[in-house]
């Protein structure tokens, strides 16, 4: 293993966002998988974290001394990137909300492609390089994630960067075929061969990644074998791409679910729920978790298995993301009507089968919920790997859950033995997959959830940045492949 030292890491956002509450500027944690993966990796090795504030130049100033501070009590340095309104609807809403996730994911359709929100994209990757260099000083390594940024590597090179960069994929990557559609399809790949190091969830998305710079003749390929690949850039540097599935905190989230605080939460939520066997879904709202199509498995469910009804109940936590575009806004109203319409179907004087929170909970309620859940549901329509998956687990102590999971969510390749695999779009299999689990005897529900428990205790968040750090530091070995992803 690599000693490591301090990191620089770039996202998006930064693990805290700056809110005007009151009159005066307040800092909130951040949410999502991306910011819940880094985030104990920087409190453990320090360093530095470069992302947006969640504030635009518009909205003030003020809020700059509460960001140093909130970095000092985490214990690495939080440098903001900041950008104007209008720079942050093309960059983020736009470009890269508008038209990487929707094409990632598979969606092509809800692409909207605009040539001047890719330039708003482009300006801002620019503020973030510079923002970078006001950090680290041209030297060292530089570890960037997601799509919001691909472009970061290749502008830190032209401002006279030094060090290694390293680039993560939090998403999957696209097929050739949806790919294809992308305009500005070449300069993203050369943007992503300005690297030494491309990680990737799956093997999957290596070998997706791989064919479209084929396809499009963007470097060459000198290498490439299962979910690692040796690529040269234009510029003659080789480039390093890999499988890196991304783990979850897997000690933190067990001690938490086992501790008295958390059970005693779990018997107060059980006294509310009453004796229903309660399925569980946590998403940020988002179009590729699938929640509609998980609702009407979910009513299939309880019109083809009738002895279900008043035995057990849904709990679906959705999680409030990306307010301002106007696709996400309209998914909350579909989502509200579905699920007024079933329980409007199906509820009896006691009890209503589908209920839901539109909110963030705390940790402590986030692991009782887990331990709670006799079955999670996670049914994403296309997901890099899902944490929820891997949390639910870790948290299931008693190893009593069971797991419903989607054949499109990267954790399947992990998990896939373990886990009640479900084609999402199928609506009558899912429904009959979610009724097996539910009834699933404890001895095989048991087997299976501790399957699923070693092999995210094995693989969790910590190694995963270790694996990838040692790969991004040592660069390629002559004749020699990638260690094999768990
Ligand atoms: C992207 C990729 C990939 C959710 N509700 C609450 C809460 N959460 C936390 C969960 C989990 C995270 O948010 C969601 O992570 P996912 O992995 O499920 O999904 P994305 O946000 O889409 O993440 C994904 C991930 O990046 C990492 O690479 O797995 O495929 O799309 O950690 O626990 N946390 C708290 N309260 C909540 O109410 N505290």
């Amino acid at each position: 293993m690599t000693a490591l030292g301090p990191l620089t890491v770039v996202s998006n956002r930064l693990p805290v966002v700056m809110r005007q509450r009151g009159g005066s500027w307040k800092v909130e944690p951040g949410a999502g998988g991306l910011v819940a993966a880094m985030r104990p990796i920087l409190e453990r090795q320090g360093g530095c974290w470069v992302g947006w504030p969640g504030v635009v130049e518009e909205d003030g100033q003020g809020w700059a001394g509460g960001l140093q501070r909130a970095g000092e009590r985490a214990g690495y340095a939080l440098e903001p990137v900041t950008m104007s309104r209008d720079q942050y609807e093309g960059y983020y809403e736009g470009f890269s909300n508008s038209v990487i996730w929707p094409l990632f994911h598979g969606f092509a359709d809800r692409c909207t492609f605009d040539a001047a929100d890719f330039e708003q994209y482009r300006a801002v990757n620019q503020r973030f390089a510079e923002a970078t260099m006001r950090c680290v000083g041209g030297e060292g390594l530089v570890w960037v994630h997601d799509y919001q940024l691909f472009e970061v590597g290749q502008r830190l090179r032209k401002l006279g960067h030094r060090g290694r960069l390293a680039h993560f994929l939090h998403i999957s990557y696209p097929g050739m075929e949806n790919y294809a559609k992308l305009p500005w399809r070449r300069e993203l790949l050369r943007a992503l061969l300005a690297y030494d190091l491309v990680g990737f969830q799956t093997a999957r998305d290596v070998r997706n990644f791989v064919r479209c710079a084929e396809a499009f003749g963007v470097g060459g390929v000198l290498r490439h074998e299962g979910g690692e690949a040796l690529l040269v850039a234009e510029d003659g540097r080789r480039v390093e791409v890999g499988a890196f599935p991304i783990g979850m905190d897997f000690q933190g989230f067990s001690e938490r679910a086992a501790s008295s605080e958390v059970e005693e939460r779990v018997r107060a939520l059980q006294d509310e729920i009453g004796a229903y066997r309660m399925f569980l879904g946590i998403d940020r709202l988002d179009y590729t978790k699938g929640l509609i199509h998980r609702l009407r498995a979910f009513e299939l469910m309880l019109e083809r298995h009738p002895h279900l009804c008043e035995q057990v109940m849904f709990f679906q936590l959705v999680v409030p993301s990306r307010e301002n575009v106007s696709e996400y806004r309209s998914l909350k109203r579909e989502f509200d009507r579905v699920v007024g319409r079933i329980n409007g179907r199906f509820s009896t004087s006691g009890w209503q089968p589908i209920r839901y929170l539109y909110n963030r909970v705390n940790p402590v309620e986030l692991a009782a919920l887990y331990r709670l859940a006799v079955v999670a549901l996670v049914t994403p329509l296309r997901d890099g790997m899902n944490l929820v998956a891997k949390e639910y687990c870790a948290c299931q102590v008693d190893e009593n859950g069971a797991l419903v999971l989607s054949e499109f969510a990267g954790a399947a390749a992990q998990l896939g033995e373990g886990a009640v695999l479900v084609n999402p779009y199928d609506r009558e299999t899912t429904a009959d997959a979610m009724a097996r689990a539910v009834q699933m005897d404890e001895a095989r529900r048991r087997i299976r959830m501790r399957s699923m428990r070693r092999i995210i205790a094995e693989s969790d968040v910590y190694q995963w940045a270790e694996r990838f750090l040692d790969r991004a530091v040592e660069g390629p070995q002559p004749g020699e492949g990638f260690a094999t992803p768990a």
